[in-house]
């Protein structure tokens, strides 16, 4: 046993039938927790179920809005109605949109902020008052992005939507610590996924991301991996409302 083994716990992963989700619930499930996939495509999900299960993993599947409350207190009603409860809740689920503000409706401002930000919020508020019922504490663990911290042109939406996540993740902190929750977040930095795949074929802005990261190279999903395991494990207890950028260092020079 140690401080990194997640053995007995259970976590949902928004957003894990792909992408940044599935690499870091493959990396909670090495570490030894239960893992519950999400995702609203019923074929990935699928696929990545069974990727996982084929492994050997304890793993479940759930499909629901995390835009929705109603889902969500369903969702979580029908885990708790199969005996699971959530030790840990990664808010991996997001989107992107890349338009100029001037050109945004106030429909795509609010999809981008209900999808990356109060989805957080909402599904974060109901497994927190499980948690407290249950008075296990538990871990939170919300995805932001290097945009909770720096802006560039053409994603302001999804830029104040991660730099609320940051904002949320302390508040959750200053209001969930006292119960042992420790609420934390990780800002990846430029990673090859579906999200970013118009960029990393922008020769212009691949070599410009080359160039500005000190690793000389753009992130993979796996590199998240070490991260989400330390939040999500005792080795991390006395850590609330921090956010760990895993970014090549792109944040921490000129
Ligand atoms: C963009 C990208 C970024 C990354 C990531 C960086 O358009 O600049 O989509 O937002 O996805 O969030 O940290």
């Amino acid at each position: 046993m140690t401080i990194f083994d997640l053995s007995g716990k259970s976590a949902l992963i928004t957003g894990s039938s792909g992408g940044l989700g599935f690499a870091m619930a493959r990396g909670l499930a090495q570490a030894g927790a239960q893992v519950i996939l999400h995702g609203r495509n019923q074929d990935k999900l699928h696929e990545a179920h069974s990727a996982l299960s084929s492994e050997g993993f304890n793993v479940l599947k759930i499909s629901f809005d995390i835009t929705d409350e109603a889902a969500i207190e369903k969702a979580l009603g029908d885990l708790k109605g199969d005996g699971v409860y959530v030790d840990i809740l990664v808010n991996n689920a997001g989107m992107q949109l890349r338009k100029p503000m001037i050109e945004l409706t106030r429909n795509e401002w609010d999809t981008v902020i209900n999808t990356n930000l109060s989805s957080a919020f909402l599904l974060g508020r109901n497994v927190a008052r499980q948690m407290m019922e249950r008075g296990q504490g538990g871990k939170m663990i919300n995805i932001g992005s290097l945009m909770s911290s720096v802006a560039r042109p053409t994603v302001g939406a999804y830029t104040a939507a991660k730099g609320g996540v940051r904002l949320l993740t302390q508040s959750m902190a200053a209001e969930w610590a006292e119960h042992g929750i420790q609420s934390n977040a990780i800002g990846p930095g430029y990673m090859i996924t579906e999200m970013t795949q118009p960029l990393v074929d922008d020769p212009d802005f691949n070599g410009w991301i080359t160039g500005r990261t000190p690793s000389r190279r753009w992130g993979t999903p796996e590199d998240l991996v070490g991260t989400v395991v330390y939040l999500a494990s005792p080795a991390s207890n006395y850590v609330n409302g921090q956010i760990i950028y895993v970014d090549g260092g792109m944040l921490a020079v000129l």
